[in-house]
């Protein structure tokens, strides 16, 4: 079944609303997810609402929260969440972010005390488009053991930039810094797949290829050995030490069965390339792209989505039909 995007995002929104999210962060949420899913990237986009649903009526994150935006140094913003969403709390940051980016030529958006639950390039891509470059990194649920560990420490910490290129879509790239997304672990075991050699272990830690095993008592690992390690361990400090957030580990949700949103932090930040020295920074990135192309490059990170987005904006974004039911159905849930 094809849905509009105004129309998904709006039975989203609808969807939040009902469960309790103030109508600010229910718009910013559904909008969200709507873009995931407009875009394929599955692992975040409709699959997650029974995710929010799960957490929200677990009284685990407070879908009403209003972020506290802190004016801490010429290019540094904080945020407390609040306990509440990441993304409303960046909403409500972004014009004083930007505006100190383009004062300085950088800025840092420290947010803490927060739950990402969705893909990470929503919230750089629209720099972009701005002529800004951004970098976002955010911690998430233990679940991933470092490289020469025998337990998990990290989350699937994802790190994800942006950049204007001239002429063309922005450039973006979005990665987990484990093996897989949890997300993607999540569908392979509903949807009956293994999962690629060197993804996982067994709750003994053995190496395995079975996502019922990750999930059950098992664990990720990095990608790339000690190089995704590394970049896990950035991104705990970055998005953790940093702002005030939790780490991974240092969480516990036992007490709130259905929990799935990681209570942690997010940083990002901002580069305003106007001060770069030499050719503008657009059009060297172009240079760029245009001599990986030449190098023999066909597939560039971010333009599966872009297909997808183009796709969805002649066609509708394809949802199965169980999908959209049950979308309808907890949107008229009391
Ligand atoms: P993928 O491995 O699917 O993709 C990573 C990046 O590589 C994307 O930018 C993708 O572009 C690009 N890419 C994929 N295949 C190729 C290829 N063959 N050639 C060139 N580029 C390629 O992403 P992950 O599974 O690592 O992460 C999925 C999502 O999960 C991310 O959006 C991430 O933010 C999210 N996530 C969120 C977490 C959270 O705590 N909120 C935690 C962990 C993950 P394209 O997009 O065009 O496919
Ligand atoms: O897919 O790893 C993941 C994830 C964790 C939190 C949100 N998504």
């Amino acid at each position: 079944m094809p849905i509009a995007f105004a129309e998904l995002a709006s039975l989203l929104q609808a969807i939040f609303l009902r469960h309790g999210v103030a109508p600010q962060v229910a718009q910013v949420l559904a909008h969200n997810c709507a873009t995931a899913e407009q875009d394929g990237a599955t692992s975040h986009g409709v699959f997650r609402i029974n995710g929010y649903l799960a957490t929200l009526a677990s009284g685990w994150v407070d879908g009403r929260a209003v972020p506290v935006v802190e004016d801490v140094a010429s290019g540094y913003v904080a945020v407390d969440a609040a306990g509440g969403f990441a993304q409303p709390a960046l909403q409500a940051a972004r014009p004083l972010l930007v505006s100190k980016a383009r004062a300085a030529g950088i800025a840092v958006l420290a947010i803490r005390n927060s739950h990402h639950f969705a893909a990470l390039w929503p919230d750089v891509e629209p720099f972009a488009r701005e002529g800004l470059v951004a970098l976002s990194v955010v911690n998430s649920m233990t679940c991933v053991v470092p490289q020469g560990g025998q337990r998990p420490v990290f989350g699937t910490n994802p790190v994800a930039f942006a950049a204007p290129c001239a002429g063309a879509e922005p450039i973006v790239f979005d990665m987990a810094t484990s093996a897989l997304a949890h997300g993607d672990v999540q569908i392979a075991a509903r949807e009956g797949h293994s999962l690629p050699p060197g993804s996982g272990v067994d709750r003994h830690g053995q190496p395995t290829c079975d996502p019922r095993a990750v999930l059950d008592g098992g664990a990720l690992l990095p990608f790339g050995g000690h190089k995704g390690s590394a970049l896990s361990m950035m991104v705990e400090l970055l998005s953790a030490a940093l702002t005030g957030g939790h780490f991974a580990f240092e969480f516990d949700w036992s007490q709130h069965p259905g929990a799935q949103t990681p209570w942690t932090g997010q940083l990002i930040i901002v580069i305003d390339p106007a001060k770069t020295a030499g050719a503008p920074f657009a059009e060297r990135a172009r240079t760029l792209v245009e001599h990986m192309r030449a190098a023999g490059v066909e597939r560039f990170s971010g333009e599966r989505r872009y297909r997808n987005r183009q796709r969805a904006a002649r066609e509708g974004i394809w949802l199965e039909e169980p999908q959209l039911a049950q979308l309808r159905q907890w949107a008229e849930q009391q």
